[in-house]
């Protein structure tokens, strides 16, 4: 009989994220690329929140979006329809892209082409926040339906993040939710996070101030 040794191989699979972001972010810095990652739980409007934005953006600058999901295109295609460029991940089961994931991306993308990418993450208020992809700007989508609660209970996504979007805020009528007291939780836990509300009009995801900012932050680089 054989005796089999057993060998333990121990990655710190976390450091090793963070030397992939590090190498991204020097490639997009480069190439003069601006990268924004999403966060958020699922059904929280990152999708809507991107197809309110990009119609303002893409006449303005040459972006990208890249959209995690474990399964489906569906989400790309939401983006095609708006006329931008959209790249699917899906993570089969994984709660979170990595950055290893963004670095394959980039390498078939023509960056010398690009001053925008925007990654939507994997529906999740938790894993994503731990994962740094090389982005410039971490955004967190937060919607009114989900409960003022939430900032507290999940301060991770909160503690990394430099914007805070609360979504469907037209539904505030139908909802017994405090926003004051959500809005006072970010901002308690991350007092430098910059905090915007949007909400539905007429089918569309009124977002302009949210264009806006990104569009300063890309002109600034
Ligand atoms: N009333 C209202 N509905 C919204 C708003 N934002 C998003 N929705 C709806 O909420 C649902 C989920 O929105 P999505 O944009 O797909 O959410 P998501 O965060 O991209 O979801 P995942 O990618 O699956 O994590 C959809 O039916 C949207 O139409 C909003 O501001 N107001
Ligand atoms: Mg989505």
């Amino acid at each position: 009989m054989t005796k089999m040794d057993k060998i333990e191989v121990q990655v710190d699979l976390k450091a090793l994220n963070n030397r992939i972001a590090a190498e991204n972010r020097r490639k997009f810095k480069l190439s003069g690329v601006y990268v924004i990652n999403v966060t958020g739980s699922p059904g929280a409007g990152k999708t809507t929140l991107l197809e309110g934005i990009l119609p303002k953006l893409k006449d303005q600058v040459r972006v990208v979006v890249i959209e995690g999901d474990l399964a489906t295109r569906n989400d790309a295609q939401r983006i095609e329809r708006t006329g931008v460029a959209a790249r699917q991940i899906n993570t089969e089961g994984g709660c979170h892209l990595d950055a290893r994931m963004i670095q394959t991306q980039a390498g078939q993308l023509d960056l010398a082409e690009i001053d925008l990418i925007i990654i939507e993450n994997v529906g999740n208020l938790v894993c994503p926040a731990s994962f740094d992809l090389g982005e410039d700007l971490r955004m967190v989508v937060l919607s009114t339906a989900e409960g003022e609660d939430k900032p507290e209970k999940y301060p991770t996504a909160f503690l990394n993040a430099h914007v805070a979007v609360i979504t469907k805020m037209d539904l505030l009528p139908y909802l017994s939710v405090d926003v004051g007291s959500m809005a006072r939780q970010i901002a308690r836990i991350n007092p430098r996070v910059r905090v915007f509300e949007t909400g539905m009009k007429d089918g569309k995801c009124q977002a302009d101030q949210v264009a806006d900012y990104i569009l300063a932050k890309v002109r600034l680089g």
